[in-house]
């Protein structure tokens, strides 16, 4: 089976799935397994110098021929010098988050990048269209990590209804029921990324996926809306913490002080409950450490398996 949208067109890929870039986590082993696999796997530069942005592009050129990206967080204090190593290496795809990549795209369409950024919302969405963005990402605040304000259900119909480009929608989806809801409130693939944490080929520490495993539905909260860019993580001894020192009126200052390593704590040395372990509210729904390939075949099969019962929802012949 196959469910191709104008995403896998315009990426030359072979499933409108992205992998979402997350710092630390979305390494070369982890985004050459998902482009390997037929989506687009994505590098994550996070706050990544250049040389080891780099060097993770380079490895994911040996690993697999297909399409790749990597994701620019724009906060980060090397972004003008991670976009240089971008273009210079001629990565196909750039998604962009934390931020307006608006700068910048003159250079990376240049080139012939394809330049795909989150948005928050319908008002940059727009405007990014307009300097030519060949696709958006709506990411609603179900996700896991830096996040707006809105749910996927209610932001992705309004953005697709805003833009003519493709949207991808992002937050809260794990399963083959999440792209076919995706694709029902018309977004053309979505992104991905805690069910690709809990994957063999990322290189979480065992603690970090262990604790994605065990959350149930009620397990995350939102931490640092003081500092104006709220963070969605397992509530854990830190979190808790950061939530008592906010109630007391922490200043930005003091929070973003707290929050210094927290995310290689966890993610790299298994620290999960003095480090932030970011994981979107669909960590519920994720039992199991699997491969990437097994992840695909079971979306590929579960994206059918709801089809197949919507159709014969329609005929009359399945109760909702
Ligand atoms: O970027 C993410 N998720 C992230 S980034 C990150 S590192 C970080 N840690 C603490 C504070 C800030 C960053 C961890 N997780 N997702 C994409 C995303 N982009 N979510 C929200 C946005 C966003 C927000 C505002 C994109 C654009 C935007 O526009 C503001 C403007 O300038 O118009």
């Amino acid at each position: 089976m196959s469910f191709r949208t104008r995403l896998c067109d315009l990426l030359d890929i072979e499933y409108p799935v992205i992998q979402g870039g997350m710092a630390w986590l979305a390494t070369s082993s982890l985004a050459a397994a998902v482009s390997e696999a037929g989506g687009l796997g994505v590098v994550g530069a996070g706050n990544a110098p250049p040389e080891v942005v780099q060097k993770e592009i380079r490895e994911v050129k040996e690993r697999t021929a297909r399409p790749f990206g990597v994701n620019v967080m724009l906060l980060s204090p090397y972004v003008k010098e991670v976009m240089e190593v971008v273009l210079r290496e001629r990565v196909p795809v750039v998604t962009t988050g934390a931020g307006n990549p608006g700068i910048y795209l003159p250079a990376l369409k240049e080139v012939g990048c394809k330049v795909i950024p989150v948005v928050p919302g319908v008002s940059l969405a727009r405007r990014l269209e307009r300097q030519g963005v060949d696709a958006v990402i709506a990411e609603g605040t179900e996700s896991g990590g830096h996040i707006g304000e809105t749910s996927t259900m209610a932001l992705v119909p309004q953005v697709v209804d805003a833009v003519r480009i493709p949207v991808i929608a992002a937050g809260g989806i794990a399963d083959g029921r999440g792209i076919v809801a995706a694709l029902a409130l018309g977004a053309s693939g979505v992104q991905m990324g805690t069910r690709f944490v809990v994957s063999k080929e990322c290189p979480a520490h065992p603690n970090y996926k262990a604790m994605i495993i065990k959350a149930g539905d009620h397990d995350t909260v939102v931490t640092g809306r003081v500092t104006g860019h709220p963070v969605r993580v397992i509530k854990n001894r830190l979190a808790r913490e950061m939530l008592r020192l906010e109630a007391e009126g922490i200043s930005a200052e003091e929070f973003e002080k707290l929050g210094t390593g927290k995310y290689p704590l966890a993610a790299i040395h298994g620290d999960v409950e003095q480090g932030s372990v970011l994981s979107g509210q669909i960590a519920g729904m994720i039992k199991a450490e699997e491969s990437v390939a097994n992840i695909f075949s079971d979306l590929v099969r579960d994206v059918e398996k709801t089809l197949k019962e919507l159709a014969l929802f329609l005929d009359g012949q399945r109760e909702r």
